[in-house]
């Protein structure tokens, strides 16, 4: 039997890791997988973290099993991070899942479930698994285009040209903030035309908000989907914690299903019970637990959000830092979109030969498509790319 089964392809991106750490260069640069390091090139654990660890060890009493769709409070407490304290959340259904990818995963078997021949909209280019998460459920998807190669930012004209062709009751994956992999993102009048044009056509939007606080801030960076969770009456979110938390291994995220109607968002509730008791049963809770701990105490929010703060401006350093050196090195602007991007990843546009050559002669790790992961850079590494990058003629 298992012999009969197929090669899967790979994922590039995990493949990459693997490259880079059998690298035996000492100089090496590591711009691959989206984990944020600091300048020493560690992904710490968040202060706030190792504290609600601590008290969490003194305090559990149990580790008997929480519920099917996670921990209330858990759930309570991502849907304020996200939706704000103000949003009425009589309309929202919701469950704990294994990560963001758990959320996304859900968030489309209970597509599949309302809507069997839905058609999922997703941008050019998006994170490989939407793509292949939504193969692997059988599901049809098309491509709206998304990124223009030429000035590295939103092909606004070409999305809007593409979802003029979407139907009621199709959905649109948005990137809620910190586009991955192409670090580029609508400005708020954009998101208005784009809900605007959802409200109007009855398409429903599926936002995957992985990188909350990365961006522009906890609360800019959930501005989009607060303005779609507040103008339409049906609305997906799949959020993860990984990033924001530092809690990657943990696998914490959450589906939130918004909808008008409160028939509607208890049949939803139980189907997202019954989706979570046929994929893996009970969530993970480890993760969900020291969220709710660092969100319910004020002490540990208040840690919480500092030092997310300094993660998202030294990541914004970087960026400011490393479009200043490609200005010195290629005597152009041509890479100033690298300091208007957001979150970990900016798409540079490289070919794959340019991407090869950075990799063979200067043990620079960076996706195929050229997407870098600007937390893998420190002060002293950026010059060391930006002349990379102008001896690779990109
Ligand atoms: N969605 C996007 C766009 C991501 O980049 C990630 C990153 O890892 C995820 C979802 C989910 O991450 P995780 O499953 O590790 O929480
Ligand atoms: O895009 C990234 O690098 C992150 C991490 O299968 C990641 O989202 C990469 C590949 C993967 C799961 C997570």
């Amino acid at each position: 039997m298992l012999g009969n089964l197929k090669p899967q392809a790979p994922d590039k991106i995990l493949e990459l890791m693997a490259l880079y750490r059998d690298d035996p260069r000492a100089d090496k640069i590591d711009l691959g997988v989206g984990v944020y390091k600091n300048a020493l090139g560690v992904t710490p654990i968040m202060r706030a973290v190792k504290a609600a660890e601590k008290q969490l060890w003194e305090a559990e009493t149990t580790k008997s099993y929480t519920a099917l769709v996670g921990d209330q409070g858990y759930r309570d407490a991502m849907a304020g991070l996200i939706l704000g304290a103000g949003f009425d959340m009589g309309r929202v259904a919701s469950a704990a899942t294994p990560g963001g990818t758990g959320a996304v995963h859900m968030a489309l078997e209970l597509i599949k479930l309302a809507a069997p021949g839905a058609k999922v909209w997703v941008s050019d280019p998006t994170w490989p698994n939407h793509l292949s998460i939504l193969k692997h459920l059988g599901m049809e998807s098309t491509a709206y285009r998304y990124f223009d190669d030429e000035t590295r930012g939103v092909d606004f004209d070409g999305m809007m040209a593409d979802l003029a062709r979407v139907a009621p009751g199709d959905v649109v994956l948005l990137h809620g903030c910190c586009h991955n992999p192409t670090g580029a993102n609508l400005n708020p009048t954009q998101w208005g035309e784009v809900a605007a044009h959802l409200e109007k056509t009855g398409a429903v939007p599926l936002i995957d908000l992985a990188y909350q606080g990365f961006g522009d801030g906890l609360e800019a960076d959930a501005a989009a989907t607060r303005l779609l969770a507040g103008r339409l009456p049906e609305v997906l979110i799949a959020a993860s914690c990984s990033k924001n938390f530092g809690i990657y291994r943990e696998r914490a995220g959450i589906l939130l299903a918004l909808s008008s109607d409160p028939k509607a968002k208890d049949l939803t509730q139980g189907t997202l019970a019954y989706l979570n008791r046929q994929n893996f049963s009970f969530p993970p809770d480890h993760g969900a637990r020291l969220v709710t701990m660092i969100l319910t105490d004020p002490a540990l929010k208040a840690d919480w959000m500092a030092e997310l703060e300094e993660v998202r401006k030294n990541m914004l350093a970087l960026r400011e830092q490393l479009a200043q050196e490609l200005r010195r090195v290629t005597g152009s602007d041509r890479f100033g979109f690298i300091a208007q991007h957001r979150g970990m990843f900016s798409r540079l546009g490289a070919t794959p030969e340019q991407v090869a050559a950075l990799r063979a002669d200067h043990g620079i790790y960076m996706v195929g498509d050229s997407r870098l992961n600007i937390a893998g850079l420190n002060d002293k590494t950026v010059p060391i790319l930006a002349e990379a990058i102008g001896a690779a003629g990109i």
